[in-house]
């Protein structure tokens, strides 16, 4: 992918501040170089609003309704919604000029910067063109793949995150109506690990956290392996509004990210004046993969501080009433040596003792997490450990207290609420079966890495995307390139061109849909749709500009259009695609939580799903208490020379989306193929900045390489090394996946340099 190391790359000082007036200068150049200057008021001014469109950027929760500002997005989202609204398309006559071997050539952020897809279009076997093909073919051509498989288990569909709540429950439908659970999704490479440890210990997959118990309530923020500054800008307001009122923040990440050091906010004139909100009081600078053992530190501290002191440190009655398993975890930790601990964290004891002064010192906690947590091999351990030292106290199911994982896409959160899910429970399958009077499979489907796994051994002929870049998204690039070979049929729904249509089935078809931010007329007239953030809040999104083309059809209307070619109007897909309302009813029925959804949608800023560990302490678990869990002491095993390597996001991305080659906040501009290492690291390799270096991946005796990376010398922990995702998915092993979620272990990847 793409040439050699970049020319026009620079390096500076990495900065301490984030956002303020260049946030929003750059964002405001950005949405006028894309869309000009009436669209982008219109986009800009809709963003968030309670009457518009949901910001496509991230999960993080609005404010109330009567709390909004006018600009309720940040630069990045800014960016996201001027991506989507461009001017510029990629249209019949672009297929035409450019090859598919010639469209592989261009790099990421050149196939995505050429435009809005405006018809379906479609790659017979053997052409080297896509070519024009009508809608009524495009779906009569789906339908009569999945009808020739010898069983519905041979086709997988993929979702990624944006998809709406009305999208998502029809596309899971589909796929069950067909009689397949392969229901694969970007969650799996995100959130799972979160899922599987809190749905295991606290009975729900997803925080219980509100909006409100980080601005008003928490009295310490703990923000563990998440860069909220690039990827949740707004999170940065509620800090900004929580230590304002006089909330403790510690930041737990091997990078010193801008933005938790010093926020400008761009919607206050202090922000735009003054120099700041200096955002974290306390800094542990966790060596990657070492989080385990940190959070064991913790725990261990608090309960030597327990058995030694004269005040009491453990919430005794909560753990007496609302848990279980706490002896054994007790065990655990008694056994745990501060010696390993330290090593396998990378943190002195006593700067561990340091944090847990902070931690005592408060009466509610509240921690928050992302990526850097769950892309290890033992994330899920990881994650248990977090809840246990929530527990300890009885941080949860009070105001300022509880467990936060921040989502990543904007609807990724309801795309699992509303059946997303190769597992979804029994509970689920059986209101959809009444409802729908049919039979879903109940054996679990494939997740995304089993779904490559399959499609590698020639186990799927059919694979349907709603969304994303599964290609590029995904790990072990050449292994799922050469799986996307061996398909019959490939099929994505997008807006916009990207590296997983060039790498496609025998015959492959590109279904081009309406964005978020576009109006949306059915027979029944105007729609709008639904999501839910990352703080369980669902509310309604509607698009206000023009279609970027009259042949996109909503995603609602392909699935539903599909539905009825394969069977029939059995279903009533037909009504659904008129009347999104009639898919809202169903949901109302099948998802718990949704009652009265017709009514609650209409409430201004949406309505908030049941929780039950926030709402009552309630514990939906196995033995109906919160799990106390015993979770040994581990990190990946690092060979002498070698590296732990991270990939993560530039500040000019949004994950496979590159929208620029700046990552202004870590001082880089001008190229993404850079390698962040430890000065020291370098000079023991006999490197200095600068130098070009191979990045070689080393997995059971098997090696991945990728070339031509300039070295940064960067405050990194010894032993850690950080670089960007997507391009060094190449790096990723398939079969390196976290216990127990199967998520690819993308921030723990074990490499040595080795001179270019
Ligand atoms: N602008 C923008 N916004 C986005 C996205 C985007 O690409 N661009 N992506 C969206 C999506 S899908 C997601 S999931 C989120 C992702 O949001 P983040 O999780 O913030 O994304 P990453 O860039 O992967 O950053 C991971 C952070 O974890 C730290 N980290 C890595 N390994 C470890 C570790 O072992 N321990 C600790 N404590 N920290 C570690 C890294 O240094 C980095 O600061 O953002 C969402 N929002
Ligand atoms: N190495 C490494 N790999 C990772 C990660 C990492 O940190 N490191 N992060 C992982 C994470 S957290 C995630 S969430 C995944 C993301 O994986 P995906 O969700 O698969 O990837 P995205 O880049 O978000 O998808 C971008 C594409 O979505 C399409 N698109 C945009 N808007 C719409 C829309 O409204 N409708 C439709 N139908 N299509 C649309 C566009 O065509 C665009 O090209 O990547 C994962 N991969
Ligand atoms: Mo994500």
């Amino acid at each position: 992918m793409g040439t050699d190391h970049d020319e026009s790359l620079r390096v500076r000082p990495p900065k301490t501040t984030a956002v303020g007036i260049p946030g929003v200068r750059h964002a405001m150049t950005y949405a006028l170089a894309e869309m000009g200057l009436r669209r982008s008021v219109t986009t800009l001014r809709s963003i968030n609003q309670v009457d518009g469109f949901d910001c496509p950027g991230c999960a993080w929760p609005d404010p109330a309704s009567g709390e909004r500002s006018h600009a309720e997005f940040c630069e990045n989202g800014a960016k996201a919604a001027a991506w989507e609204a461009t001017t510029a398309r990629v249209d019949r006559d672009f297929f035409a000029r450019h090859s598919v071997q010639e469209l592989r050539s261009l790099s990421d952020h050149e196939l995505e910067g050429s435009g809005r897809l405006t018809e379906p279009m479609y790659l017979a076997s053997g052409a080297d063109h896509y070519a024009p093909i009508s809608w009524d073919d495009a779906i009569e051509l789906t339908s009569r793949h999945l009808k020739a498989m010898p069983s519905p288990d041979r086709a997988a569909f993929y979702t990624s995150g944006r998809a709406s709540n009305e999208a998502a429950f029809l596309y899971q439908l589909l796929a069950r109506r067909l009689g397949t659970n392969n229901l694969p999704d970007c969650s799996n490479m995100c959130h799972e690990s979160s899922g599987t440890a809190l749905t295991e210990t606290i009975g729900i997959g997803k925080g219980v956290v509100s909006l409100r118990d980080i601005t008003d309530d928490a009295e310490l923020i703990v923000i563990v392996g998440q860069n909220p500054g690039t990827n949740h800008p707004r999170m940065l307001s509620a800090l900004e509004t929580a230590k304002r009122r006089g909330a403790r923040i510690v930041t737990i990440n091997p990078l010193p990210e801008a933005g938790l050091t010093r926020f400008k906010n761009p919607q206050t004139f202090r922000g735009v004046l003054g120099s700041g909100t200096v955002l974290a009081d306390r800094f542990i600078p966790v060596r990657l993969s070492g989080d385990l053992a940190l959070f064991t530190g913790v725990n261990k501290s608090l309960l030597e501080r327990e058995e030694r002191g004269h005040t009491p440190i453990l919430d005794r009655e909560f753990i007496a009433q609302y848990c279980d398993g706490f002896e054994d975890a007790c065990a655990g930790w008694r056994d745990a040596s501060w010696s390993n601990i330290e090593e396998l964290s990378g943190i002195a004891r006593a700067d561990i003792e340091a944090f847990v002064d902070d931690v005592v010192a408060a009466r509610s906690v509240v921690v928050c997490w992302a990526m850097g947590i769950t892309q290890h091999r033992d994330a899920v351990a990881t994650i248990r450990e977090i809840v246990n030292f929530l527990l300890l106290r009885g941080n949860i199911g009070r105001p300022g207290a509880g467990p936060s994982p921040i989502r990543g896409h904007s609807n990724v959160q309801g795309d699992r609420t509303m059946g997303i899910w190769e597992k979804m429970p029994d509970a689920f399958l059986d209101r959809l079966a009444e409802e729908f009077s049919f039979d879903p499979p109940r054996a679990h489907g494939y997740d995304t890495v089993d779904t490559i796994r399959a499609m590698r051994d020639g186990d799927i002929d059919v694979f349907v995307a709603l969304g994303g870049n599964f290609v590029a998204a995904t790990p072990d690039t050449e292994v799922t390139v050469a799986a996307m070979a061996r398909l019959a049929l490939s099929v994505h729904v997008a807006t916009k061109l990207n590296r997983s249509h060039l790498h496609h089935g025998r015959e492959a078809l590109l279904l081009p849909c309406l964005g978020r931010s576009e109006r949306d007329v059915q027979e029944s007239g105007e729609q709008f749709v639904t999501v839910e953030d990352s703080m369980s809040m669902v509310h309604a999104s509607r698009g206000r500009l023009e279609p970027g083309s009259p042949e996109l059809l909503s995603e609602v209307a392909i699935i539903c259009e599909l539905g009825r070619a394969l069977f029939g109007d059995d279903m009533g897909w037909r009504a659904m695609r008129a009347d999104y309302g009639v898919i809202r009813g169903h949901i109302s029925r099948v998802v718990e939580g949704f009652d009265d959804f017709a009514n609650r949608v209409d409430e201004p800023g949406g309505f908030v799903l049941p929780r039950g560990p926030h709402d009552g302490r309630v514990f939906r678990t196995s033995t109906g208490k919160a799990r106390f869990t015993h979770n040994p002491v581990d990190a990946p095993e690092v060979p002498p020379g070698h590296l732990l390597l991270q990939t993560m996001r530039s500040h000019d991305q949004f994950n496979t989306t590159v929208y620029g080659l700046d990552d202004r906040y870590r001082g880089i501009t001008g190229g993404r193929r850079v390698v962040f290492v430890n000065g020291d690291d370098l000079a023991e390799r006999s490197l200095v900045e600068g130098d070009v270096v191979d990045l070689v991946s080393v997995w059971r005796g098997e090696e991945r390489r990728l070339s031509g990376l300039r070295c940064v010398a960067y405050p990194t922990p010894r032993g850690c090394a950080a670089t960007y995702f997507p391009e060094a998915n190449v790096l990723v092993p398939l079969e390196s996946t976290a216990h127990g979620s199967n998520t690819p272990t993308s921030k723990s990847i074990v490499v040595r340099l080795e001179p270019h």
